[in-house]
């Protein structure tokens, strides 16, 4: 039986590869670091329950929990996805995202070199490396890095330490680049998470409206329960390679605002400019969508565009959800619940 070993398991991606593993017969061991509350809440109880799921209290920050868990479990693959994960908290909180999602990353590759355990390593590295740079979209592998966030400059550093071990102690070592992606189990600060709960909100009269940032920014949003297919199968190739993992369409906060209100049957309408600009419901002038200046970023990321065609070839994967699909799937279930929980 194969055996994995997760980081960040508590996740939106962790959560869905969790599954996708055990589904596939996997013997799945994760770390959780400690809370006052339970954060297990996005994985069912039918997977947290299984038989071939163990968890550990662990954290990236915690080198000795690391190696000890490493040797002990000897994995075959590891999928490092725990981090501080959101880029307008990492301009508050910049010594700990290092901390996590660069120190962390080469604590692990570390613990795994060191013990000697022969086991292939998946690092979550980002589309937030790129920076979106006008004029540099469609970003693929060959596109200059130049990150504009603790976050991105983080996960810099984590990139380049899984190539600097897979040459230096030719581990199988790789970083799948994956652009924006998203689900129901999204964590509710992320714009499309925030979006979708608003307008189910809205919909059925429990909150006044929605107050959002820099609604022109472009994201390539995908579905994060397609993108951790993606993740396994980087790991089932004969050589490690980076790859860049996107649909190849892009849209703006506008337009997921937009389309995410037509589904329940609103249609949005801009009115005035920058921070007066508003959304109002075309059919009795409600004011639905206010900007609100609390959440522009120090640095905007504008445009992010990815040009998935090596994934494409080396793995014959392809994005399978567009963003209409991937809007419906999203107010569906948050019209249905208050919350995650997946029982
Ligand atoms: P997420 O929902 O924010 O999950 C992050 C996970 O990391 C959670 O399980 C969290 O635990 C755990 N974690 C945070 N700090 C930790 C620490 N110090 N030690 C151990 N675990 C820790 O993120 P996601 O959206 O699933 O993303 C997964 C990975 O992919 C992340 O590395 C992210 O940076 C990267 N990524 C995400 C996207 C995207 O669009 N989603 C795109 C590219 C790359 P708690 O539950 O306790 O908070
Ligand atoms: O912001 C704008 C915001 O926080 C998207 C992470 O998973 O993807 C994610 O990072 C855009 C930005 O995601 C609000 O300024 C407007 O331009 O949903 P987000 P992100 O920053 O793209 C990358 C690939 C990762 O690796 C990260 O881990 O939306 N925006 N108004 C807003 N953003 C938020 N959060 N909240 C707003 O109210």
């Amino acid at each position: 039986m194969n055996k994995a070993f997760i980081t960040g398991v508590t996740g939106q991606d962790g959560s869905y590869l969790l599954e996708f593993l055990l589904d596939k017969g996997y013997e799945v061991h994760a770390i959780i670091r400690r809370s006052s509350v339970f954060t297990s809440k996005r994985i069912p109880k039918k997977y947290w329950n299984h038989e071939n799921f163990r968890s550990y209290h662990g954290d990236l920050t915690d080198s000795s929990n690391l190696h000890a868990l490493i040797s002990k479990i000897k994995p075959d693959e590891v999928y490092n996805l725990a981090a501080q994960s959101h880029v307008g908290v990492s301009f508050d909180v910049p010594e700990y995202t290092g901390e996590v999602d660069a120190i962390g990353t080469i604590r692990l590759l570390d613990a795994i070199r060191d013990t000697g355990v022969n086991t292939r390593f998946y690092q979550a590295s980002t589309s937030e490396l790129f920076g979106g740079l006008p004029g540099t979209e469609p970003q693929s592998e060959t596109t200059p890095f130049y990150p504009k966030s603790p976050y991105g400059a983080a996960k810099l550093y984590g990139y380049w330490v899984t190539i600097n071990y897979r040459e230096s102690y030719n581990m199988f070592a790789c970083n799948g680049i994956l652009f924006n992606h998203e689900s129901p189990r999204r964590g509710e600060t992320f714009v499309t998470k925030k979006i979708t709960k608003a307008v189910a909100k809205i919909f059925k009269g429990e909150q006044d409206n929605l107050q959002l940032g820099n609604i022109d920014a472009k994201r390539d949003w995908g579905y994060a329960k397609d993108y951790v297919e993606m993740m396994w199968l980087m790991l089932q190739q004969d050589k490690p390679v980076d790859l860049v993992v996107a649909t190849g369409k892009c849209y703006t906060i506008r337009e997921f605002t937009e389309i995410a209100f037509k589904h329940v049957g609103i249609n949005i309408t801009w009115k005035g400019e920058g921070e007066n600009e508003v959304g109002v419901d075309k059919k009795d002038g409600r004011v639905l969508v206010i900007i609100n200046p609390k959440y522009y970023r120090p640095a905007e990321v504008e445009l992010l565009l990815g040009d998935a065609s090596k994934a494409k070839n080396v793995l014959g994967w392809e994005s399978k959800t567009t963003l209409d699909e991937l809007v419906k799937i999203m107010v569906d279930y948050d019209l249905e619940h208050n919350d995650y929980g997946f029982d």
